[in-house]
Formats: C-alpha cells, sequence, structure tokens
C-alpha cells in the first residue's frame, strides 16, 4: 500500500507530499489513498441546486474536515441548537493517469445521513453517525479539463426516528467531523473499501501459548472487462518485522465478477501473545499480485490472544484471570465538538491507559478509526457499541439501520484485538416508545417489540462475528429481567447509580450481587457521579456536584468493586466530562462525571484510580482541583493524597505532620491548620526504595470569626460548598447566623430542577444552590462602609406576582416588591449592590419580607468600602 498524505487537492495544481511506502511492492499499481481533509467551502442551510456544478460557492465558509457545525451552539442559554441541512463542496483534481482506476471517497465518519454528488450526479449515501462509509465515484468523473470534479455533500443531523441514536443524552454534532480519503485502486481489487481493513479479514482459527494460526478472508473484485488470474498473497511479520509466514494462493476471476476467498496460515510457533501489559502486535500485508503487479495490498495489525467471559470467575484472557479496569469514553470535547483530531484521541487513550485502565467502552457509539487502533496499541480491551440508547422506533426501518451500523461496526473493527465484546444497545427500557422517561415498563405491544429487535440485534452480532461475545447495558430497573432482556447478550452489563441519583454509596454492592446467577455474565458498564471542579468542600452531600463527593463515591465503589472477584470487569461513567444537552446544573448541557473536564484537564478523583490501577510509583496530593479556599482562621483543613506508598507523611509550611498508612483505597488523609495566604504542602512516600515526593500551594483566603478586620465575603448561599468563580473570587458555603458571626436565618436549602438552564451568567454554581423561605441573613461587622451585593435568579416558573417580597438593610427598605419573574423572568441572573454605611455597632441585618410566596437568596458578597 502507498499512503499519501499532505496536499493532494488543490484546485489545480500541487499533487503530491509525503509519500511513505508502507511495504517495499513490485512494480506496484497497489490502492493509493489521498487525504481530502482540506479546503472544503461550507455552507449552514439548505440550498437549491448546490450539488450543481455551476452552484456559487464563492463566499461560503472555507473549512477543514473534521469539522462540525454544532461545536459551541448545544452549549448557549438557548435550549437548542441546529440540527438540520449544511453542504460541504470541494474541488477535486483526479489527474488523468488514474483514468483507468477505481476511485472511491472513503469518510471516517458524518453525522448524519449524508448525499454524496459528484459533477452534479448523485453518487451514493449513508445513514448513521459513527461508522465509516466509502462512496464509488468512478463513473462520474469528469476527465476533461486536468480533471477538475465537483464534489458536493449534503449532510443532515436533524433527528431522524429511523436512526438510532434517537434523543438521548449528549449531543448529535453535525458535520463531516472524521477524516475524509480518496481512495484509487486497480479494477482488480479488494472489495470492500467500507472499512479501515481494507476489505480483508483477519482471525485467529488456533491459538495457545504454543501455537496460532492466521485465517484471512476477503472478497476480490475484478471490475475490468477481462478475466483476471492473480495471486493473493499473505505474509506476516513479527514486530521487528521478520516475516514469519507467507500464504500465496492463485486465483482466477471472471470479467466483472467478484469472488470470497479464505486463506489459512500454517502453524505459528510460540506466538508472541497480546495483552494489555504486553500488547504485541504482528503485521499481516494482504497483496492481489496480476500480471506481475501489485495490483492492491492493505496492511493490517494484529494480535494473538483468547478469551472468556465465566459466570463464576469473571474474565479470562490467554488463560489468566484478568480483571477489566475500565472507563467508558464519549468522544466530543471543548470547543470541537466530535470533530476530533488524531492527536486529541491519542491523547484521551494515553490518559486512560496512564489511569490503569486495561479496559474501555466505547459509549455510546462506534469511535475513529484511530481509537481502535490506539487501543490495540496501547493494550486497552475494548466494548464497542452501536447508538441504540434508551428507546427505539417501532419500525422496520429502524431494525434495518441498526443492523447495517451493527454489520458496519463490526467489520471496521473485525482485526482489532483490543475488541472482545460487541454492544448493541444502552438502557432500552429507561423510555417508552415516546421518548419519555418510564419507570416501570408493562407488558404492552411496544416491549415485545423491543424485545424481539433486542433479539435481532443480537443475532446480527453473533452472525456477523462468532469470535468475540455479544453485550448490552441496561439500567437498574427489575424490567430487563422479567420481560426476559436481560439474558440475551452473552455478557449482562448494568449500569448502576446508586448513591448518585438515588440510594446509597453502599448499595451498589448489594444491587450488583442480586444479579449474580448461574450462566449470567455480570459486568458493570457503567457507574458514576458528578464532579463540578470549581465547587469544594468539607462536607460532601449526594448531588452537590462537589469534587469531593465525586472521589466519596469512587472510594466507595472501588472498594466494593474490589471484594467482587467474580465480576469481569467495571467501567467508570465517563472518562471526560461530555455534552448533555438541555441538562442545567452548575455547569448547564453539560454531564459532569468525568475523571476530566470537558478539556481534558484530570480531576483530583483520576488520581484515586492511578494509585490503585498504575503500579507506576505516585504521590499525588489530590486538592488540585480546590488550590484556593476560603474559610475562618484556625478551622481545620482536610488534606487527601493518593499514593501506592505505603505511608505518607505530609508537611505544612515546614511543619511535618503525622506520618500515616493508606487506607484500602490508597488514600490518606489529614486534617491541619492553614494559614492566611500561601501554604506550602509537600507529601512524601517512599516506594521500593526509593522517595517519592509531590507539592502544592494553597491559598487560603481566612476571616476572622468575629468578622473583625473584614475586607470580602462571599457566600454561596443554600449551597454546602465553596464556589472559586471567574475572578477568582471564593464564595464560602453557607451556615446559620450565629451572634457575633455571620449566616441566614431561617429557610430551606434548595437547587433549581436539573432540567433547567440559568442563563445571563457565567456563576451559575453559585446562583444554583439557594435559600427559601428566608429571613434575614446578618453580618456582624464592625460599623464602617460596605458595598453589599446580592444574587438572585428565579428558581420556579411562576407568573409576574406570584413571588414578592421586600430587602431592607437595618430596617431600610432597599428592595421594595421584589419580584423576579416580573423583573427579570424566570432562570436569569439578577445581581443587586448597595452601598451601607455602618454606624451604629449592630452590623448588617438583611431582612426579607415576604407579601407573596417565599422570599429567597442565592448568594452574597459583602466587601469593605
Ligand atoms: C446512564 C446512561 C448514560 C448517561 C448516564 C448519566 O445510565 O447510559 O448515557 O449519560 O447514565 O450520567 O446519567
Amino acid at each position: 500500500m502507498i499512503r499519501i498524505s499532505g496536499i493532494f487537492i488543490l484546485s489545480g495544481f500541487l499533487f503530491l507530499a509525503n509519500i511513505f511506502f508502507t511495504v517495499n511492492a513490485q512494480s506496484s499499481n497497489a490502492r493509493k489513498i489521498f487525504s481530502v481533509n482540506d479546503n472544503w467551502k461550507f455552507l449552514p442551510g439548505g440550498i437549491a441546486y448546490a450539488e450543481t456544478v455551476q452552484a456559487k460557492d464563492g463566499d461560503w465558509e472555507t473549512v477543514s474536515l473534521p469539522h462540525t457545525w454544532n461545536a459551541a451552539d448545544p452549549f448557549d442559554d438557548d435550549r437548542t441548537y441546529r440540527r438540520d441541512i449544511s453542504w460541504y463542496r470541494k474541488h477535486l483534481n483526479i489527474p488523468q493517469g488514474f483514468k483507468d482506476n477505481k476511485i472511491f471517497l472513503y469518510f471516517e465518519g458524518a453525522n448524519q445521513v449524508v448525499h454524496v454528488y459528484l459533477n452534479g450526479y448523485f453518487a451514493g449515501s449513508h445513514k448513521g453517525g459513527y461508522t465509516g462509509f466509502a462512496i464509488d465515484i468512478t463513473n462520474y468523473i469528469n476527465w476533461k479539463n486536468e480533471g477538475r470534479n465537483i464534489v458536493a455533500i449534503q449532510v443532515n443531523n436533524a433527528h431522524n426516528p429511523f436512526i438510532p441514536p434517537l434523543n438521548v443524552g449528549y449531543a448529535s454534532y453535525g458535520g463531516i467531523y472524521r477524516d475524509a480519503w480518496m481512495v484509487v485502486t486497480d479494477k482488480l481489487h479488494f472489495a470492500t473499501i467500507n472499512n479501515n481493513s481494507g476489505g480483508v479479514y483477519i482471525s485467529t482459527p488456533i491459538v495457545s501459548k504454543a501455537q496460532a494460526t492466521v485465517n484471512i478472508k476477503t472478497t476480490v473484485k475484478n471490475e475490468s472487462d477481462t478475466e483476471k488470474t492473480f495471486n493473493f498473497l499473505n505474509k506476516v511479520f513479527d514486530a521487528t518485522g521478520n516475516e514469519i509466514r507467507s500464504i500465496n494462493k492463485s486465483f482466477t476471476v471472471a470479467a466483472n465478477h467478484q469472488m470470497h476467498i479464505s486463506v489459512l496460515s500454517e502453524i505459528i510457533k510460540d506466538p508472541h501473545l497480546w495483552s494489555p501489559d504486553d500488547p504485541y502486535l504482528y503485521k499481516v500485508t494482504s497483496q492481489l499480485i496480476s500480471e506481475n503487479k501489485v495490483v492492491d495490498e492493505v496492511v493490517n495489525s494484529i494480535g494473538f490472544r483468547w478469551f472468556s467471559f465465566d459466570d463464576g470467575n469473571g474474565f479470562t484472557l490467554n488463560n489468566n484471570k484478568l480483571f477489566l479496569r475500565g472507563t467508558n469514553r464519549h468522544q466530543d470535547m471543548k470547543g470541537k465538538g466530535d470533530a476530533l483530531t488524531l492527536e486529541d484521541h491519542r491523547r484521551d487513550l494515553q490518559l486512560i491507559k496512564n489511569m490503569g485502565c486495561n479496559f474501555l467502552r466505547l459509549a455510546h457509539y462506534p469511535q475513529a478509526a484511530e481509537v481502535l487502533r490506539l487501543a490495540d496499541e496501547l493494550g486497552l480491551i475494548v466494548w464497542e457499541e452501536t447508538p441504540v440508547v434508551n428507546f427505539i422506533t417501532n419500525h422496520p426501518e429502524f431494525l434495518i439501520n441498526t443492523q447495517n451500523m451493527i454489520r458496519e461496526m463490526i467489520t471496521q473493527g473485525y482485526n482489532h484485538p483490543a475488541v472482545v465484546m460487541w454492544g448493541s444497545t444502552n438502557e432500552i427500557l429507561l423510555h417508552g416508545p415516546d421518548g419519555e422517561r418510564l419507570g416501570r415498563h408493562n407488558d404492552t405491544p411496544y416491549l415485545a417489540v423491543v424485545r424481539s429487535f433486542a433479539l435481532k440485534f443480537d443475532s446480527t452480532i453473533r452472525a456477523e462475528d462468532t469470535t468475540r461475545y455479544s453485550t448490552l447495558a441496561m439500567h437498574i430497573s427489575g424490567d430487563y429481567a422479567k420481560y426476559g432482556l436481560d439474558n440475551i447478550a452473552q455478557v449482562a452489563g448494568y449500569n448502576i447509580y446508586s448513591g448518585w441519583y438515588s440510594g446509597k454509596v453502599e448499595d451498589f454492592g448489594s444491587d450488583l450481587d442480586r444479579r449474580k446467577r448461574a450462566g449470567h455474565n455480570v459486568f458493570v458498564s457503567e457507574y458514576g457521579a458528578e464532579g463540578e471542579i470549581r465547587l469544594n468542600t468539607e462536607k460532601p452531600v449526594r448531588f452537590d456536584y462537589t469534587g469531593q463527593y465525586q472521589r466519596y463515591y469512587h472510594e466507595s465503589y472501588l472498594r466494593q468493586i474490589n471484594q467482587r472477584p467474580w465480576l469481569s470487569g467495571t467501567a467508570i461513567w465517563n472518562q471526560f466530562d461530555f455534552s448533555q444537552p438541555n441538562i442545567g446544573g452548575p455547569a448547564p448541557h453539560l454531564n459532569q462525571k468525568g475523571m476530566a473536564t470537558w478539556d481534558r484537564k484530570t480531576k483530583d478523583v483520576y488520581y484515586l484510580y492511578k494509585a490503585n490501577w498504575n503500579p507506576e510509583p505516585m504521590v499525588y496530593i489530590a486538592t488540585r482541583d480546590w488550590l484556593v479556599r476560603g474559610g475562618e482562621r484556625n478551622a481545620t483543613s482536610t488534606i487527601d493524597v493518593y499514593s501506592n506508598a505505603e505511608e505518607i507523611i505530609l508537611n505544612v509550611n515546614g511543619e511535618s505532620q503525622k506520618s500515616i498508612k493508606g487506607n484500602d483505597v490508597k488514600k490518606f488523609s489529614w486534617q491541619v491548620q492553614l494559614k492566611d495566604g500561601k501554604n506550602m504542602i509537600t507529601a512524601t512516600g517512599k516506594i521500593n526504595g526509593k522517595i517519592y515526593s509531590d507539592n502544592v500551594i494553597i491559598d487560603y483566603r481566612s476571616y476572622n470569626s468575629d468578622l473583625s478586620n473584614l475586607k470580602s465575603l462571599s457566600v454561596n448561599v443554600g449551597s454546602n460548598a465553596q464556589y472559586l468563580d471567574p475572578s477568582g473570587n471564593v464564595w464560602i458555603e453557607d451556615k446559620p447566623y450565629q451572634k457575633g458571626g455571620f449566616g441566614f436565618v431561617s429557610g430551606n436549602a434548595k437547587v433549581f430542577d436539573r432540567k433547567e438552564v440559568i442563563m445571563n451568567t457565567d456563576d451559575e454554581p453559585m446562583l444554583y444552590t439557594y435559600r427559601d423561605s428566608i429571613q434575614a441573613y446578618c453580618f456582624d461587622v464592625p460599623n464602617g462602609k460596605y458595598r453589599l451585593t446580592l444574587a438572585f435568579a428565579e428558581p420556579n416558573r411562576l407568573n409576574k406576582g406570584d413571588r414578592i417580597f421586600d430587602v431592607s438593610i437595618n430596617d431600610e427598605i432597599v428592595l421594595k416588591d421584589m419580584d423576579l419573574a416580573a423583573m427579570n423572568g424566570f432562570a436569569q441572573a439578577a445581581l443587586k449592590t448597595f452601598i451601607v454605611d455602618l454606624k451604629n455597632g449592630n452590623g448588617l441585618q438583611l431582612k426579607f419580607d415576604a407579601k407573596k410566596g417565599n422570599a429567597i437568596l442565592n448568594g452574597i458578597k459583602i466587601e469593605k468600602y
């Protein structure tokens, strides 16, 4: 194969740059692959005749692939994002020299319905945003005029009831968002261009420590008008490039016919096995040689490994029990949506590997070709799945489209040793037929269809690939067992969120134990809790979005996982924060269950897993997400360390604390006193006789408990958590008023409904919590001038006049008849600032006098003026 990267298609002259011959061919006509990522013209919206040669695209935006038009709009205040048609056009120069060849365009992924035209002719289409597809453009090429050709592509990401995913919890970014290629082949060629294996499927029918064989299947297509005799030559190379086997067979294929071929290697002795710790890859080159020329060639990496799931003994790889320590990955990221570069994929998979994972679930859709390539190379065992999430459309077209996706996913991933499971559905009973969230299903005709579709998806997987396991993921509902969905696939995935959406973290183990039964391979396909790095607390509680609760949740789950060796494995939800359009919370439209933020900054919780799963020596002070803390002078603060050392010594501002041993999940914890300002913290431990240490500087912003010398104090009213705002100011946790200090008088701590998005602000984490039915807020500050800022956001969809209250400062009304719904509307941020001059030594008393409904307050800040 000759792979040509660089600039090929410009509207005229510059043709080849950088030619890499991956294998030395004899005189070769082998396929050529050109990047067509550059210089596309893009038009959001539909226009008539965009596919025609005459259409004017001069003033369209110039973009390059990978590209999405939705990188930003799912995340603005408005609840929708553009799900509609867009057009891409490109002037493609196809040299005369290729006149006798077959020419294809290959797209690694475009979301989600794509129609491809060449020179105004319809060349082909594809449905589904997560698998690759090739379009044969040979017949529509204009060979005159230096071969200038116009590719026009209509891409539509509108909701389509017949194409999964339906309306689910992640953005459907429109665009040609993965790489695109032009593939030039001889008329005698490997038939399937539709995948990254080049149409060659490799398996290892015999594989053990002692011996292995390689089976190679393909379909060879002869699109010429003469019969062709050819050799199918396959060579297996080890990682150092030594040829270890060669299989060469001769065949004849009639003109304009194709033939299926399968060849088997001789025994390979003592194969070097593939495993997560030693991801050793062999290379297989497959060539078609006709009339002494290599007319087609593809190269694939393979690995020798075998595996099994066992209900009592978990997962076994190459005869060794291996606990699958895993995570899930959504592919999108901040500023890019789904349009990631190869470097982005590499960074992501490396972050996963470094955390100590040996397993990756690609949820909820097939991901870029590069991801599987990296998983092979890095040693990550993979579960890949189709995007059938939450519910189905009761229509044969939905079934057919899904089955096609399953086939595409499997053929495109078939050669990758990393893949061990194909998933068909995720939480398919979560919603009813109209997408509504359902607590329980009844035995309806819809349910019968869901079951029959699930069975068909599963049998499609098993028919397509007999070398791997089928799986599906379920939410915690008895309905899967009741209606016979939990035993359809060979591995049963359970998504468990006890201690997040409901219940306690400790319930996880028993939730799981209930699923254990003979013949049932239980895998934990998801578990997780959200962590917003701007929110931190000494007193974590369920659903508070603090990093501390997220860590507490994962520490407990990890402990319970460790106690259940019968499990085959587990996967964290999720490795990275990801888009969740139409969800509010402290960071609207984001799901923050990631081990890293949406822009890939690792959170403290990441190092819990690293300490436990990656044997590399490490000491990590788990407060990188809370380096600016607020609090009372002389209060104690928690410092946690994750480390795989036995014992750690902590040093705070030059003073050694007690050296302690880690707990069962390698956490070390101290209560220390921080001084006002910068605090130097060092943690040191010995691992295998060597000293390792970590240090951080914590900026502690303290106030005196009697509020003397107060310069500024901000309170995250109604919250147990501190919030660090974009200007670097800390809004400390709320507390009840005590004489001589500050705090609220009466009321209840509340949060916005999670579905609601707070608008016109960057301070959602502070506004999201509030105190309802508040009567007063007091600061017993000394006399002087202060600037007081009150923050409000109406949390309920009220009408004008439903909530009216006065606010007074030291008995003087400063806000009369406050009606947030009337003034700003629902969920709109409103700040009110006052300068007060305190003279009589009574501090500052803020009173809320409700006239209709209850008074509320979301945040308060007092600054010496
Ligand atoms: C699940 C879903 C996943 C969600 C996740 C969550 O069970 O499978 O798509 O994102 O829960 O965070 O709620």
